[in-house]
């Protein structure tokens, strides 16, 4: 029996990854960059055994249908096959993300479960190879092998494409994040199938792949500075762009709902009101608020007027991966 348990925190990208060159290997088509945060994570443990005829997947204690677990062993098989085995797993999973939902991740859930793989197979990755491995999973998921601000080089074949962490100076710990959590029963577009759709259908496309380099360029020397209205508006505005793709495509979708754009205009109003705030958001409806940390009460009072408690919930910078014993 080989057993290995991993906790890693979900990420949140200021400049977007949003498109694949390959499906398969997962290799995107812009270099992206996040902040890994501390309020959300997955702890995943893996048990290969003998005793296994095929592999099992239990996220939050319940036993996952044949679809979810089919993503599961596509991952364990890249795993299976670095340490050239063929023993059928046990996956245990568990979120810790507050309670109202919408915020469960592949980025957090396929990190944990690479660390995991790591461990019980003794693969004796360094955070290089794990981001890779981690990348296979979900692209995202590679970047929260890091703590802080991490970079996914977009790289050209399985080898060079991984994350990086970005050295910041502890910028990152003057920061809060502001989640406005947003159900609004919406059939989903999966970001997998949302970022497809966009590469083969719209036209606005190329306008991102033209743009993001310099987008990323800025980021990163506003976090090299330091300078938090920058950062901001650069991540504003490269999230803003994202979406704008989704708009030209055949058949057109968006992530975004009414709840969504009021949050939006209150982050605009709060900057005029002179609190420095800015937004992002990903394949989904909820609307995340970058703002710096003596702002935090601020931006979290002015959104409890609009929504409620339970709906905004605030993180910092988290950690990078972790072995649990
Ligand atoms: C991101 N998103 O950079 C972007 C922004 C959503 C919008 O990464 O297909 O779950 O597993 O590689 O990583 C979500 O996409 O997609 C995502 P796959 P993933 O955070």
């Amino acid at each position: 029996m080989h057993r290995g348990k991993a906790r890693a925190y979900t990420n949140i990208a200021l400049i977007k990854y949003w498109g694949k060159k390959n499906e398969e290997l997962i290799l995107p088509m812009n270099n992206s960059l996040s902040l890994t945060l501390d309020a959300f994570y997955t702890e995943t443990e893996v048990i290969f055994s003998e005793e296994l005829t095929e592999d099992r997947f239990y996220l939050d204690e319940q036993l996952q249908e044949q679809n979810a677990t089919k993503k599961i062993s596509k991952f364990l098989d890249i795993a299976r096959k670095k340490a050239n085995t063929d023993l059928k797993a046990t996956v245990i999973s568990q979120n810790f993300v507050p309670t109202a939902a919408g915020l469960a991740s592949s980025a957090s859930g396929l990190a944990a479960l690479a660390g995991a793989c790591n461990e019980a197979l003794h693969l004796e990755l360094d955070d290089q190879a794990l981001s890779r491995l981690a990348r296979r999973g979900s692209g995202s998921a590679c970047r929260s092998i890091f703590g802080g601000f991490a970079e996914w080089e977009k790289g050209s074949d399985d080898l060079s494409s991984y994350a990086t962490q970005v050295p910041s100076d502890h910028f990152e710990d003057e920061l809060a994040m502001v989640f406005v959590l947003i159900n609004d029963q919406k059939k989903d577009v999966s970001s997998r199938d949302g970022m497809r759709r966009t590469v083969e259908t719209s036209s606005f496309y190329q306008g991102w792949l033209d743009s993001v380099e310099t987008d990323l360029c800025e980021l990163k020397q506003a976090i090299q500075t330091k300078d938090f209205q920058k950062l901001g508006e650069t991540m504003e505005r490269n999230g803003l762009k994202m979406h704008g793709t989704t708009l030209a495509a055949k058949p057109p979708f968006t992530y975004w709902s009414a709840d969504s754009l009021k949050a939006m205009q209150t982050v605009r109003d709060l900057r005029t009101s002179g609190i420095p705030c800015y937004f992002t958001m990903d394949a989904g409806p909820n609307v995340k608020v970058l703002v710096e940390k003596k702002n935090q009460t601020a931006v979290q009072a002015a959104f409890t007027e609009l929504f409620s408690r339970q709906q905004v919930i605030s993180a910092h910078a988290g950690p990078g991966i972790t072995i649990i014993e």
